[in-house]
């Protein structure tokens, strides 16, 4: 007799295509199904136990399971589901968002665009910046300037600030008016250099772009502070502070996508102020409701909202959801726990020290190429040989290897190409970690079994 699992498998397989997967083959193989959540903890639809080591997909920063999160919901859905914030409405619960956010963010970040996603925010800069600079009579300053190996989203928008080939590929991108200059991956592309170096070199590639495509076309820079998706990429000190000195001294706006680094992931509101820049415009999501509803937005300096406000006219842009009532009142009772409760110190001072600590022990696996983090951000390289490092000729296949493993031994970790990535919920206790560490430890144990 099929159980529910099995039926739901195969309804799945029939009718439902999953974001940036091989539905043929995932057809073939069967989907996990989670069934609940609590704390630092999935359930499966087999009934498994899962350490969930990603916070969902990095965005549950106050764990599962918040009463405080559903009552915010219930509420305001009775109250007034549903209202827009276009033809001069608005709700109380995206007043309220916004003040809460402009209190939070750095300097002079007092404005926020919502929007539904962290994709949809990073079309909104896209509209933002270009028509800021248009409003100011620079109507050929549209060029903007992101990263190879960085993720911006999926939209048309997003996936062309992004600097993922593979997606490029699919759909003719990126726009026009979109390019890429190296990341700085200190492991992967110039570990022959001293790291402080070629953080600066890389970081000049952002002024030789500049000039070669002349300052008069150049709007602006977008970069992760610390790269996710692309594989926890954390930049070699030197980095951030040239290229903020190279965006002043040419005049262009900054963008910091705090979309993972937001929220108290590197033990800061945001990745800004780890790195001490000064950001223009700040799109943000995941860790803004812990994931529980989807919001967005972007959080705009007043140096480009008063240009919006005193030049730009109506700004043609905006979504059915943007600023949502019941997402923005779960957003905001998201972020009155991680104030009250104090959770961005606790990683800064706790919880993220611990992780790092614990996480470098992996370093003497025979299979570990390097170890890096910050905060509740970790990563490792897995590498053939250590001395002198050389990688897998098939990098995700041994990555995927090492996701399956770790789903046996009960931990959700997740891999890019052979890198393994942790972002775990910032309320982990020590014995979580513990926990965490040793599952990846096991996992490393057994891929080591197939590979070495
Ligand atoms: N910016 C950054 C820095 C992100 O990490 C987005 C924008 C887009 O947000 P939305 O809400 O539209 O997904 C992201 C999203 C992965 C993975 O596999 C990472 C993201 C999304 C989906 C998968 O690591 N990041």
């Amino acid at each position: 007799m099929s159980t529910l699992f099995s039926r739901l498998q195969r309804k799945d397989a029939a009718h439902h295509l999953h974001p940036f997967t091989d539905s043929g083959d995932l057809a073939k193989r069967g989907t996990r199904i989670i069934s609940s959540a609590d704390g630092v903890y999935l359930t499966d639809g087999e009934g498994r136990r899962l350490l969930d080591g990603m916070a969902g997909l990095w965005c549950v920063n106050i764990g599962y399971g918040r009463q405080e999160l559903a009552d915010a919901a219930a509420k305001q859905f009775l109250q007034l589901p549903y209202y827009n914030s276009f033809f001069q409405c608005t709700t109380q619960p995206a007043i309220e968002l916004s003040e809460m956010l402009g209190e939070l963010a750095p300097a002079d970040l007092n404005h926020v665009f919502f929007t539904g996603s962290g994709s949809e925010a990073n079309d909104t800069v896209v509209r933002i910046v270009r028509h800021y600079w248009a409003s100011l009579g620079h109507e050929n300053k549209n060029v903007i300037i992101s990263r190879h190996n960085a993720y911006h989203g999926s939209t048309m928008a997003g996936a062309s600030l992004g600097g993922m080939k593979p997606m490029h590929k699919q759909g003719g991108l990126p726009i026009p008016d979109i390019v890429h200059i190296d990341q700085p991956y200190w492991f992967g592309e110039g570990r022959d250099e001293d790291p402080a170096e070629y953080g600066i070199r890389i970081a000049r590639q952002l002024e030789d772009k500049i000039n070669e495509l002349g300052v008069k076309r150049v709007a602006a820079f977008i970069a992760e502070p610390v790269q996710g998706a692309g594989g926890v990429i954390v930049p070699p000190d030197s980095y951030w502070p040239e290229i903020q000195r190279i965006c002043d001294a040419y005049d262009i706006l900054l963008i910091s996508d705090e979309v993972i680094t937001g929220f108290g992931r590197i033990g800061h509101w945001f990745g800004a102020d780890y790195y001490g820049t000064r950001p223009d415009l700040m799109p943000i999501a995941k860790g803004l409701s812990s994931g529980y509803l989807p919001i967005g937005g972007v959080i705009i300096s007043d140096r480009v909202a008063d240009v919006l406000k005193e030049k730009g006219g109506e700004f043609y842009h905006g979504y059915t959801y943007s600023g949502h009532p019941v997402c923005a009142a779960v957003a905001l009772a998201n972020l009155h726990i991680l104030q009250d409760e104090n959770i961005i110190e606790y990683v800064r001072n706790d919880i993220g020290p611990y992780l790092q600590d614990q996480w470098r022990t992996l370093g003497d696996h025979p299979l570990v190429g390097e170890v890096r983090g910050v905060g509740m951000l970790a990563a490792l390289e897995l590498a053939e040989e250590r001395n002198p490092i050389k990688l897998f000729e098939d990098p995700s296949s041994v990555g995927n290897l090492a996701r399956d493993f770790a789903i046996d031994n009960g931990l959700v970790m997740r891999a890019v190409g052979s890198k393994l990535i942790v972002s775990p919920p910032l309320i982990m206790q020590k014995q979580h970690v513990d926990e965490l560490v040793q599952k990846a430890r096991a996992t490393l144990d057994d891929v080591a079994t197939r590979v070495l």
